[in-house]
């Protein structure tokens, strides 16, 4: 048993559908804590140094215009195996696969509207987590 810290972002698609309480809600159902939380209007190079892995892919600039294109939820959760668990929780990437009951199967419009995201691996979590707080930032839970 690992207590594990894992970055998340509620995406434009789901704020501007009034969902960021639905969303957190399935979040502490799940068992995940709620350790850090801000709303954020991402700039043009925010968003394209948070996706940095992707640039040169031919989503890239769409994706960026969409994470630009409202406010967003950036959240730190925290738990048992929190990485894999929330990836769990969210579904596959495209809504159509996402199993019945992930955040995504329920709330994403598409492939690129798909509501969240999450830290895709311990190293991820922590260049993520870092590119949005500052450690004074996050409020021991347990
Ligand atoms: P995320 O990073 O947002 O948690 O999503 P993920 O790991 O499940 O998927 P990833 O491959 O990292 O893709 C990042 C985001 O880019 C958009 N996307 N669009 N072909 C497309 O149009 C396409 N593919 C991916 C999605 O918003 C995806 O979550
Ligand atoms: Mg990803």
């Amino acid at each position: 048993m690992t207590i594990e810290k894992t970055f998340s972002i509620v995406k434009p698609d789901a704020v501007k559908r009034n969902l960021i309480g639905t969303i957190y809600q399935r979040f502490e159902n799940a068992g995940l804590k709620i350790v850090a939380a801000k709303m954020l209007q991402l700039t043009k190079v925010q968003a394209q140094g948070f996706y940095a892995e992707h640039e040169g892919k031919p989503f890239f600039d769409e994706l960026v215009d969409f994470m630009t294109s409202g406010p967003v939820m950036v959240q730190v959760l925290e738990g048992e195996d929190a990485i894999v668990r929330y990836r769990e929780l969210m579904g596959k990437t495209n809504p159509q696969e996402a199993a019945c009951g992930t955040i995504r199967a329920d709330f994403a419009i598409s492939l690129r509207y798909n509501s969240v995201h999450g830290s895709d691996s311990p190293v991820s979590a922590e260049r993520e987590i870092g590119y949005f707080f500052a450690a004074d930032e996050l409020c021991p839970r347990s």
